[in-house]
């Protein structure tokens, strides 16, 4: 799949982009994402790309114009016109469902906003959807987008190790993990469980599913709720 991000910072972007299971599936091919800066597609003199709010009112907004000339060098570059989202607090909340349904997109441009937000002609213009990672304010959209672009991301395939399957955990049965341990068998005098040490595969998965209600109900009675109901 490839991603396109538009932002006033693309080399914070580009940090993250590198490193680690996201660096090697761009290496490897599985996923194809490119950082605009927005700066370079305005027109003004300053390479200003904010302005004072039209009404007054406090901060800056971001100008409609650089945002549009650089969604136009994207869709001009990838010859295709992408799924187009907003990275805002105002959103709808990004739940592991959407991003499953995003991951099968071939193209994805995302918006990334500072100060006060974007001149509303471009989300009502150029924006498809516009999301939120969660209800809490942050300086800018890059955070935002990096979280949707690695969730998205290791949903590719070919792009985790062979032994980690993403369909196998929390979030996709509805409800949250089971404890893990690894050796030693005894640290600082604590034991791991013992039914783990047995080798009985079903005695293990019973273990585990009753570890992951026990977790579920305790921490987010939300979705237990949910999960009950389903059954
Ligand atoms: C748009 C997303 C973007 C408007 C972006 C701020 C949190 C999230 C931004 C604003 C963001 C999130 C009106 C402050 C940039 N913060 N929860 N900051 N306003 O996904």
């Amino acid at each position: 799949m490839r991603i396109d991000v538009a932002t006033l910072f693309p080399e914070m972007c580009e940090a993250v982009l590198s490193e680690s299971i996201l660096g090697r599936a761009r290496k490897k091919g599985c996923l194809d994402v490119n950082c605009w800066n927005i700066r370079d597609y305005t027109l003004d003199k300053h390479r200003r790309v904010d302005d004072v709010p039209y009404g007054g009112g406090r901060g800056m907004v971001m100008q409609a114009d650089p945002i549009y000339r650089c969604y136009e060098a994207v869709c001009a570059q990838a010859q295709s016109v992408p799924h187009r989202i907003y990275m805002s607090p105002k959103g709808a909340v990004l739940t592991q469902q959407r991003a499953l349904e995003l991951a099968m997109m071939p193209h994805i441009f995302l918006l990334c906003g500072h100060y006060e937000g974007v001149d509303q002609r471009i989300l009502d213009t150029v924006i498809d959807e516009e999301i939120s990672i969660g209800d809490y304010v942050l300086t800018g959209g890059e955070l935002p987008a990096l979280v949707l672009i690695d969730t998205l991301a290791r949903m590719l395939p070919g792009v985790l190790p062979e032994n980690l399957c993403f369909e196998e955990e929390s979030h996709f049965n509805g409800l949250l993990e089971y404890p893990q341990y690894t050796r030693p068998a005894v640290w600082h005098d604590q034991e791991v469980p013992p039914v783990l040490l047995t080798g009985h595969h079903k005695n293990i998965a019973e273990w585990r599913l009753e570890q992951s209600l026990a977790v579920t109900r305790e921490n987010r009675p939300d979705l237990y709720s949910r999960y009950l109901d389903k059954k």
